[in-house]
């Protein structure tokens, strides 16, 4: 396969609701899509990738502008070189081709799902067979952000339930954990329910947490900070409830460690937040071979980024619910033919790579600015410094 092209597209799409967590309120998301155009024994293929980057640094170190101009000047330019190179490019080999970078996961993750994407198609392969998915659909797992008040949040949460989502997990933060927890334990009874921190506490908070084991929780997501592993397994052995990372699992290697420690009972797998999905079904792997149980996170994705979540999720080791909403829990108009709920699941796409594309008028009425990358100008570039013009 060779890169022709590869155009960033900046879209802006409106929330149905604002989405509250412990670091922002978000009420439109701008995913950065990259689209890949190769071509792949003379016939024209297209790649589609999601990057999941938000629009600030507060969730990780990644940021939206920060991904776009990374990926325009480093890591797309590193891919053609390879190519002028003459050395041939394949999706298993773009971590390989891109290691020497360093970081910009989220960056990573969406260049390598678009070629990935291609690479599929161009071989009719879809990325749920790709990846050894043994299910047609996933369970529906909604993640509920922090409300105004307990009414608005039992309203929403009742919402959900009636739209049959098979599992909830509820944003938490000091002033809105306990009592929150107890009022959808009371209004809807046994229903498989989560928490997810987002870094909001310390080590000393342990007594605090404590609070959280009668009522049950599936687990709870990322209390401390991004880099305490060592004190994620402090607290593990404070509390009952079964400990798992977001934030913290970066890597195949982050995942190995805090297994080791006793950092995390269960892993929550986002393929853009480990650098792709290559590398999320290494800590797949990883996590099946030491019985930790790992479950398919979410970042507000389009139907392309859904839709490859939803293919990873159907992998034997995603044993819990994933934050694999319907399309409607975030947009009114989702860019790719929405993703429903059936019967609390999401069916995974069949058709070659991701098996869905984005629906050209909608994308068009969402697309903000479109930078293209082309590796013809990578190379005149180059010469032009060479010549010193
Ligand atoms: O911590 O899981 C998180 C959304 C944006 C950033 C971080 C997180 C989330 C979610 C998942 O909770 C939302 C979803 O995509 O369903
Ligand atoms: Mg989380």
């Amino acid at each position: 396969m060779r890169i022709l092209s590869i155009d960033l597209i900046d879209i802006t799409l409106p929330l149905v609701s604002p989405f509250t967590t412990s670091f922002s309120t978000q009420t439109s998301r701008a995913p950065l899509l990259v689209k890949v155009t190769a071509e792949h024994n003379g016939r024209e293929v297209t790649g589609w990738g999601e990057c999941v980057v938000l629009d600030e640094p507060v969730y990780s170190p990644e940021y939206l502008d920060g991904a776009r101009e990374v990926l325009q000047r480093f890591l797309i330019p590193a891919l053609y070189a390879w190519q002028d190179a003459g050395k041939a490019l394949t999706a298993e080999l773009v971590g390989h081709v891109l290691e020497h970078l360093v970081g910009h996961r989220m960056a990573k993750a969406a260049l390598e799902m678009a070629i990935l994407d291609a690479q599929l198609r161009a071989t009719d392969v879809s990325f749920a067979s790709y990846f050894g998915a043994t299910v047609d659909a996933v369970p529906s797992g909604v993640s509920v952000g922090i409300q105004k008040s307990i009414p608005d949040l039992l309203s929403a949460v009742g919402d959900y339930v009636d739209q049959g989502y098979v599992r909830i997990k509820l944003k938490i933060q000091q002033g809105w954990d306990i009592e929150p927890v107890r009022a959808v334990r009371e209004r809807f009874g046994d229903i498989p329910l989560q928490v997810d921190a987002n870094t909001a506490y310390r080590l000393v908070d342990a007594p605090h947490l404590r609070k959280l084991d009668p009522f049950n929780l599936l687990l709870i997501e990322q209390p401390l900070a991004e880099d305490d592993l060592r004190q994620h397994a402090l607290l593990a052995r404070e509390i009952s409830t079964p400990m798992c990372l977001d934030e913290s699992i970066v890597s195949a290697a982050s995942a190995a460690d805090a297994i080791a420690m006793g950092a995390a009972a269960i892993i929550n797998i986002k393929p853009g937040r480990v650098g792709g999905y290559l590398e999320a079904k290494r800590i797949h792997d990883i996590a099946v071979a030491n019985g930790v149980a790992v479950w398919c996170g979410g970042m507000l994705e389009t139907g392309l980024g859904r839709a490859a979540n939803a293919a990873l999720a159907g992998l034997p080791g995603f044993t819990l619910p994933g934050d694999i909403s319907a399309s409607d829990r975030f947009y009114k108009q989702d860019i790719t033919e929405p993703f429903r709920i059936e019967d609390g699941q999401i069916r995974i796409p069949s058709g070659a790579g991701i098996g869905v594309e984005p629906i050209p008028a909608v994308l068009a009425e969402a697309t903000t600015r479109t930078v293209t990358v082309a590796p013809r100008r990578a190379q005149t570039l180059r010469r032009a410094i060479a010549v010193g013009k």
